[in-house]
Formats: C-alpha cells, sequence, structure tokens
C-alpha cells in the first residue's frame, strides 16, 4: 500500500447537485433529507444498470450471445411491481450497454408452468441454437423442469419460445416437490452425454445439486451421485457450474473438460442467507465428480462469496466472440411494496462483469465488462485533496445520482495500525462491520466514501474502510452501511456488509 497521507475523513457524493466540486470543513450547504426527489422521481432509475421499463424483476435467467447478439431474460412480473406472476421477460443488445426490451419469452401457460416460469439457463446446442430449461410450477404447486426452444431459430432476436407438449423434462422424484429448480448451462462430457444440475432439498431439509445426463437434451437420467451436496443451509439455488483457466484472464466453453490448465467453480446462493457462494476445484468429468479445493469443511462462513452488498442468483455465460465469461446478477434494489408499486418498479441487474480465476488459483476476480467504459462522461477529476481528521470533501455533479468513482487512498504511518484482536472478527467482517459501523473511531479509520447522500448528510450510504495490523501484515475491513438510507426496506442482512482484504 502506498504511504503518503493519513486521511481519516470521508469524500462525499451527494444526490443533489450542481456542476461544480466543492471543499468544506465540517460544514456543509444545508438540505435536508425531506427535500429528496419524490419517490416516483425517474431521477432513481438507473442508467448504468439493466432494468425493464417497469414492474418487478429478480434473476437474471438464460444470458447468451447468439449470431453476434446478446440476450438476457430475467424474472419477471409484467403487471406490477412486485415478486408474482413470474415470466421470463428478454431483452437484446450488441453492446452490453443499450438494451431493446422485447416481448416476454416464456408466460405461465400449461399445466407444467401454470404458477411461474422460474429460474433456468439457456444452453447453444449442437446445431448452434440456444435451448432454454426452465423450472416450471405445475398445476399442483410443484417444481418441475421444462424445455423450450426458438419458434423460429433463424429469427435473429429469437423473440418466441415454444414449449413442447411432453415437458416437463426433470421431476422431483425423491425430493422435496416444491424444492427442486434452476437448472444451469449444460455442458457435454467427453463421452457426448450432455449434463446439466439442478438445485433440491430432501426430506430432511438438506441442500443437494443434482446431476442429470442425456443424449438428446430432451430425455434426461439423474446421477445416482450428486455433484454437490451441504447441510449449511436448506435449499440451494441458482446454481452455475463452469470451467476456468488457471492461466490467464480468458473465459472457457462451458463443454471444456479437465485439463491441467482448467479449473472448475461452482457457484450457487444460499437461501437461508440470500448470499452467492462458490467454490474452485477439479472437475474430474469421467467419473462426474467435483473436488473443492478452497474449502475445507461443510460451513458456509468459511466459504468464498462471489460479492457482498445486495447480490444475489448470479449466472454466467461464454462469450465465444471475445473469449470472455460474463457474470450478470440480481440487485434487490426495492423499497416495501406500496413504494415499489406506487415508484412502479423494483430490480435490478448489476453490470455485466467479465469474471476469471485469480492468479493465485483461489479466488475469482471480476470487473465490469470494457464495453460500460463508453458511458464514461462529463468526467470531475480531483488530486491530491489533503483533508484532516473529521472533514468531509463534497463532490457535487451533475447527475449525481449515476456516478462511476475510482478513488485511491494513500496512507502514511501504516505502523499506527492497530493489531487487530478478536474483538474485530477477523472472520466474520459483516459483524464487524456492524459493530464499528462507520463512526466507531480506530486509528486508522473509518475513511471513505458516501455516496446518494443528502446535504446535511442526514441521508447517506457509507462505504469505509479500517486498517489493521495482522500477525503476517495488514488486513483491510471494507464495509458498506446503508442504515442511513431515508427509506429503506431491505433484509437486515443487506444493511451492512463487508470484507476482509489481506495485505502482506
Ligand atoms: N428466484 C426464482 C427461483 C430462484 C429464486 C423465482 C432465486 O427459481 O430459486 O423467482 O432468487
Amino acid at each position: 500500500m502506498a504511504s503518503r497521507w493519513l486521511f481519516p475523513f470521508l469524500l462525499c457524493l451527494p444526490v443533489l447537485g450542481k456542476d461544480e466540486i466543492e471543499t468544506h470543513g465540517s460544514s456543509l450547504p444545508t438540505r435536508s433529507s425531506e427535500d429528496s426527489f419524490p419517490l416516483t422521481s425517474k431521477q432513481y432509475r438507473t442508467a448504468f444498470h439493466f432494468q425493464p421499463p417497469e414492474n418487478w424483476l429478480n434473476d437474471p435467467n438464460g444470458p447468451v450471445l447468439h449470431n453476434g447478439v446478446y440476450h438476457i431474460f430475467y424474472q419477471y412480473n409484467p403487471y406490477s411491481a412486485e415478486w408474482a406472476n413470474i415470466t421470463w421477460g428478454h431483452s437484446i443488445s450488441s453492446d452490453l450497454v443499450n438494451w431493446t426490451p422485447l416481448p416476454i419469452a416464456l408466460w405461465p401457460s400449461e399445466p407444467f408452468d401454470i404458477h411461474g416460469c422460474w429460474s433456468g439457463s439457456a444452453t447453444i446446442l449442437s446445431g448452434g441454437t440456444p435451448t432454454i430449461l426452465y423450472t416450471g410450477i405445475d398445476l399442483n404447486g410443484n417444481s418441475v423442469q421444462n424445455i423450450a426452444f426458438p419458434k423460429n431459430p433463424s429469427d435473429p432476436f429469437l423473440r418466441e419460445w415454444v414449449k413442447p407438449h411432453y415437458n416437463p423434462v426433470m421431476v422431483p422424484d425423491g425430493f422435496n416437490a416444491t424444492q427442486f429448480r434452476d437448472p444451469a448451462t449444460g455442458w457435454m462430457g467427453k463421452d457426448g452425454l450432455w449434463r446439466t444440475v439442478v438445485c433440491a432439498e430432501d426430506f430432511e431439509r438438506r441442500a443437494w445439486i443434482l446431476l442429470y445426463r442425456s443424449e438428446d437434451f430432451v430425455h434426461w437420467t439423474r446421477a445416482e451421485k450428486p455433484l454437490f451436496r451441504t447441510k449449511t443451509s436448506t435449499m440451494v439455488e441458482c446454481v452455475d457450474f463452469f470451467p476456468v483457466s488457471v492461466k490467464g484472464k480468458n473465459g472457457l466453453d462451458t463443454s471444456t473438460m479437465d485439463s491441467e490448465e482448467v479449473k472448475h467453480v461452482l457457484k450457487f446462493g444460499l437461501f437461508d442467507y440470500l448470499h452467492d457462494y462458490y467454490l474452485i476445484g477439479k472437475y474430474l468429468d469421467d467419473e462426474d465428480e467435483f473436488v473443492p479445493e478452497n474449502i475445507s469443511g461443510d460451513d458456509h462462513r468459511s466459504w468464498p462469496r462471489y460479492d457482498y452488498g445486495s447480490f444475489y442468483a448470479s449466472k454466467s455465460f461464454f462469450d465465444a466472440e471475445k473469449k470472455r465469461r460474463i457474470s450478470w446478477a440480481w440487485v434487490n434494489e426495492s423499497d416495501t411494496i406500496p413504494d415499489d408499486v406506487a415508484k412502479g418498479w423494483a430490480g435490478v441487474l448489476i453490470v455485466p462483469r467479465t469474471v476469471w480465476l485469480g492468479e493465485d488459483g483461489k479466488i475469482l476476480q471480476q470487473w465490469p465488462v470494457k464495453e460500460l467504459e463508453s458511458l464514461r462522461r462529463d468526467l470531475v477529476e480531483i488530486k491530491e485533496v489533503e483533508i484532516n481528521e473529521g472533514e468531509v470533501f463534497s463532490v457535487l455533479v451533475n447527475n449525481p445520482s449515476q456516478a462511476d468513482v475510482e478513488v485511491e487512498f494513500e496512507l502514511s504511518e501504516l505502523e499506527q495500525a492497530q493489531l487487530i484482536n478478536s474483538k474485530w472478527h477477523l472472520d466474520d467482517a459483516q459483524t464487524a462491520c456492524n459493530e464499528l459501523g462507520a463512526s466507531v473511531p480506530g486509528a486508522i479509520g473509518p475513511f471513505g466514501l458516501l455516496v446518494l447522500a443528502s446535504h446535511d448528510l442526514e441521508e447517506h450510504t457509507a462505504i469505509f474502510f479500517r486498517v489493521f495490523r495482522t500477525p503476517n501484515g495488514h488486513a483491510v475491513l471494507m464495509c458498506s452501511d446503508q442504515r442511513r438510507l431515508h427509506r429503506y426496506h431491505l433484509p437486515e442482512i443487506f444493511l451492512y456488509e463487508g470484507n476482509y482484504i489481506h495485505i502482506p
């Protein structure tokens, strides 16, 4: 870490702004949170993140690149801004930045999906046409897996989808019939058989990731051995299973098999915690066995999170044109149901990210796709500002509810950092973020950003850091805290979040 200044300060990006930059001591121009935009204001819609023109969105489904067109499907309520009447919304793009909404791809209409078309995936079959596997909630309220094909495979936008009458193609035999869902993108083994995995729960409420095989992608047989099982949560959701290269950032086709140069990632959401976790390991395709390397026991608290904050139900795909793997996820950006209904929308997707295996082979790395840089304009550049303890440096920009911020903090006197002790929960950053918050003073920190802040700072989201000494070097605790949002209605687990970054 560079050593220059000690920065026990907060940098503030307010919600309301003019086209100017102001530096203040501890006093800021007053404007109370009461003056914020009305809830229904378009100001709160996103410009960088994907969201449908109106109504409710949750999980990203079946992302795929087909003939130069990116497709994103998503769990969508066409009638209202609350979770109900779930269909597959559909949008397309040529650059992952500008999206065109298309007609809904899958509607509940048949006995095998009449109560909802839930999450699933797209797989490009041997002829080059994407095929959808999705969960249907059937007439009895049970979960089954269904298949759907493009009605006209030569339509460049794949606007219409057909659900063959022979559905369902997988049923929850021997498992809890209401907890069986989210089929992953298929891959083909060296034996020429397709595989997919599906999340399930047994009658003791333990989570399974079931493996299925098929010759034709239509007739599926469950393998005796699951790909994975865990007791750390009840159901798991939205499984994603994909290969990563041990050399460099290039993504790999989902059917890339076991070799010295390939590891596999098994990602799933834990239903009890609403967070996505991932395991890295070797997939021995002869035996269809996945051997995780980065975990030591069956306890999610020691497993790596895919990301922090409101991030769930992620789903990746291989971009064969640019040789990269791209990941999407759902951000549960919502208020109370009446507020969501009043403003007419709820839920966005993360900005698409390229994902690859870090050099140490132990963690995934992610970065927004390059195309997003085209959204950058009205650059505000501030260099070398020194701010003293307790001060706030305020940056007021033109369209302040959308900002892409790059900030570097340089710290001096790292030796001042407190030695970490059990009080700071080295293994449990979330508890540390909660207990320390943004206001408990420390030797180094808290310092960081207040974003979406009202001028009086009554309302804000804090993203802040603390530096500790550890027996092996330093640890930076990174936290976000949304407890000062004016009208939040988030589950407690999303309100404060954090992660320790270890620096040798
Ligand atoms: N959302 C879908 C399910 C999935 C859950 C229903 C995860 O298929 O398990 O909208 O957010």
